[in-house]
């Protein structure tokens, strides 16, 4: 029931509150996260924070294992065997955030399996991003160039979330995504040093993946429900369009490096602010995609619910190996 800080020692409790009531606990929550110090799965935290950390953290996780689909799609046709195994390598990746993720979930009380039915009867949400088709092996670069890159912006913050669990998480979630980002950029580096058809192929990918890249942000911050409470809570560290100006000051210099063109015709640095204006992308869009009519919806989540049902199997074996070993734990215990 005791709040401790993040290095594990338990903080000074002050006040003349008996400790136990709801005003005393709740007291103590703010003034942790007063203290920037982190919240534990141990800890008293009020049921809004543990249900918006819920919902985050599921989406998170959905949208990795989602993710899997547009890029996976290409490992079978990446055009080298070098190429093929950077590519496993890293839609195993994303597989393994997708578990680190569901595991800091069920730290707050979820079920992995209800997160999961939830996701398939589109109860739960996944990234916009992951609604769109892959149309060439271009698209593998861009999508590690921009929607790892737009990941960074977006999960370092995370790193320093309130949640012990979720902001531990992130850090090697990080670390892969950073690499991943470097992996996509130097796959369109080869391809602009490539043919004339190549070069099409990265400035085609890059017009279609720009405008669903700087959506991934979430609305616009007058237009997110959930952003102040968020961040009130320092779940969240920076506000929606806070991240997306980051990731737009960040990718124009690496764009122009490449040799290729962000399709945006407001695009430009502003010496006042010390940034870049660009223009708006189209919300109404971002609506669609995440009620349910983006483009590759039905696909991915047909694909989602057959993996999960033909997963049926390893997931009564696991259940049955982990009874047997308890079992057999518990009986060389008690001998
Ligand atoms: N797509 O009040 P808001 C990855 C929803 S994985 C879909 O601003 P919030 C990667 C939002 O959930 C990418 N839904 O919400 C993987 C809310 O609906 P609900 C995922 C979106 O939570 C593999 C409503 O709109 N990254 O990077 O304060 C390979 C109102 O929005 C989107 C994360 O999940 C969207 N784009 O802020 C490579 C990061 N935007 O839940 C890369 C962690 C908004 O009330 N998540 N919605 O029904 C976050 O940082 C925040 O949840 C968001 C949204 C910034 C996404």
């Amino acid at each position: 029931m005791t709040t401790t800080d993040s290095a594990g020692a338990a903080p000074s409790q002050g006040g003349e509150r008996p400790l136990g009531t709801e005003d005393a606990l709740r007291e103590h929550f703010d003034a942790t996260i007063a203290r920037d110090q982190r919240i534990e799965p141990r800890d008293w935290m009020p049921e809004g924070y543990r249900k918006t950390l819920v919902r985050q953290i599921a989406q998170h996780a959905h949208s990795e294992i989602i993710g899997m689909q547009p890029e996976g799609e290409w490992i079978t046709k990446a055009p080298s065997l070098r190429r093929k195994a950077i590519l496993f390598a890293k839609v195993q990746d994303e597989a393994g955030h997708g578990l680190y993720l569901y595991s800091a979930a069920e730290t707050l009380g979820a079920d992995r399996a209800d997160l999961t039915r939830r996701l398939i009867e589109g109860r739960q949400k996944y990234s916009s991003i992951f609604n769109y088709p892959t149309e060439s092996f271009a698209d593998v670069g861009v999508i590690g160039w921009f929607v790892d890159g737009a990941a960074i912006c977006n999960q370092v913050p995370l790193c320093r979330s309130s949640y012990g669990p979720y902001a531990r998480a992130m850090v090697r979630i990080c670390k892969e995504e950073s690499f991943h980002q470097r992996q996509g950029y130097e796959l369109l580096l080869t391809m602009m040093r490539g043919t004339e058809a190549q070069r099409a192929m990265v400035q085609d990918a890059v017009d279609r993946w720009w405008w669903p890249s700087l959506m991934m942000f979430g609305p616009p911050d007058d237009a997110s429900p959930n952003s102040a409470q968020s961040m009130a809570w320092k779940i969240k560290r920076h506000s929606n369009d806070e991240l997306r100006q980051r990731f737009v000051d960040m990718t124009v210099p690496q764009a122009d490096k490449l040799g290729v063109t962000l399709p945006d015709p407001e695009l430009r640095w502003n010496e006042q602010r010390g940034r870049h204006d660009f223009g708006t992308p189209d919300w109404a869009e971002l609506k669609r995609v995440i009620t349910g009519d983006g483009p590759c919806n039905d696909q991915r989540m047909e694909r989602r619910r057959t993996a999960h049902e033909e997963g049926a199997w390893v997931r009564e074996a696991a259940t049955a190996h982990a009874a047997r070993r308890s079992e057999r734990a518990r009986k060389g215990t008690a001998a």
